[in-house]
């Protein structure tokens, strides 16, 4: 049986996320559908950050510059994130006698609309090639979440006296504040904080350089520089805490699969669109929740998101994250229940192949 062939198409607009999410669905489609995959990337910096191990992966990483002319494309085609495919590919695709099964990955939301768009077809306007939307998503009828086969939900550690935290984010105004309850307040709180913008805004709050491998202390709160870890050891940071806020769209996934409570902050929108995200996502969260549980993750998400007051919604989240963890196994288990993003991938293709 020949194998299948696949292009993925990936442009870097900003972050990591881009990066991160083509690279964890090319090492899928490798290494678990023994597909041939080549990753065409315009800057790969990032994953070589993400991915340092990339040379053991079987997937093709090649650096997408200008039109690409005389490539022959792939059995399947897939563009991340809208990024518009080369015009030479697109040519060389549509004069194929059968052209490629062409998916245009899109972003992740739990808005209700989402399951009616997934797998939704859309003719070319010129050429005689059908782009297919395949939206990642939390329920059935959408295209899933990535989550390796062998993925083993990392056993519980034992935790210290302190509350264990990893903080990843984007830029946050409600941030000084969050650190300023936890060095005031009489739990002690140990905050890994991530590499970038989360560890500037801690430097910016310390006054003082906070170079990544350094620890300060103020009051309650033991702030840890962490360096940039790679995707693998990023995921094992998520399993060593016992809270973890993360952001955007892979850290969130990856948040809920070490099943632990989290906090997520919506890459923010000039038009305010990642309010809605924010909101359909509390909506199937909270679902299954009791009442204090589900309010007091709403009041605090809602001001992690710039929309309410951190300080005072950090008590009655604190006194529910022990009803979160134990909500957390389950929630797992449903979000990932219609099936991970590869193998629901691979299922619509081969339907079209
Ligand atoms: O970096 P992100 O903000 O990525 C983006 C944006 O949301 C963007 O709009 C969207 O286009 C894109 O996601 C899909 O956040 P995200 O998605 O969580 O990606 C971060 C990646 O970085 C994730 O794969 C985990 C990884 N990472 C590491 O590998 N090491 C680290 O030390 C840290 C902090 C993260």
């Amino acid at each position: 049986m020949t194998r299948i062939s696949c292009d993925i198409f990936c442009a870097v607009i900003d972050n990591l996320g881009d990066a991160g999410v083509c690279w964890r669905l090319a090492r899928q489609l490798a290494r678990e559908h023994g597909w041939r995959v080549r990753l065409w990337i315009d800057d790969p910096s990032p994953l070589e950050r993400l991915a340092p191990d990339q040379q053991a992966i079987p997937v093709e990483v090649r650096r997408w510059q200008g039109d690409l002319p005389g490539i022959q494309p792939a059995d399947v085609v897939i563009e991340a994130f809208a990024c518009e495919l080369p015009a030479a590919y697109l040519a060389a695709m549509a004069a194929l006698p059968r052209p490629p099964v062409w998916l245009n990955l899109e972003y992740l939301s739990a808005e209700a609309w989402v399951a009616d768009c997934h797998a939704l077809p859309s003719p070319h306007p010129r050429l005689p090639l059908i782009k297919y939307f395949f939206f990642p998503g939390f329920v059935p009828g959408t295209g899933g979440l990535l989550r390796e086969r062998d993925f083993a939900v990392p056993a519980e550690p034992t935790f210290g006296e302190q509350l264990d935290v990893s903080l990843f984010c984007y830029n946050n105004p409600a941030l000084p504040a969050l650190l300023k309850t936890w060095r005031d307040g009489k739990e002690l709180v140990r905050c890994q904080v991530a590499d970038g913008l989360p560890r500037q805004q801690v430097e910016d709050w310390l006054g003082e350089p906070f170079p990544t491998g350094c620890q300060q202390l103020r009051g309650a709160l033991a702030l840890h520089a962490q360096p940039f870890l790679p995707q693998d050891g990023y995921d094992q940071l998520l399993a060593a805490s016992q809270l973890n806020f993360v952001r955007g769209e892979d850290s969130l996934v990856r948040a809920q699969w070490v099943e632990r409570p989290f906090v997520w902050q919506a890459y923010p929108q000039v038009n305010g669109a990642h309010h809605a995200k924010l909101d359909a996502l509390l909506a199937c969260y909270c679902g299954k929740l009791e009442a204090r549980t589900a309010t007091a993750t709403r009041a605090f998400w809602q001001a992690w998101n710039g929309h309410g007051d951190i300080a005072s919604s950090w008590s009655a989240f604190r006194a529910v994250l022990s009803a979160l963890a134990a909500h957390a196994p389950g929630w797992a288990r449903q979000i990932a229940a219609h099936g991970d993003l590869a193998t629901n991938l691979v299922k619509l293709c081969q339907s079209k192949l």
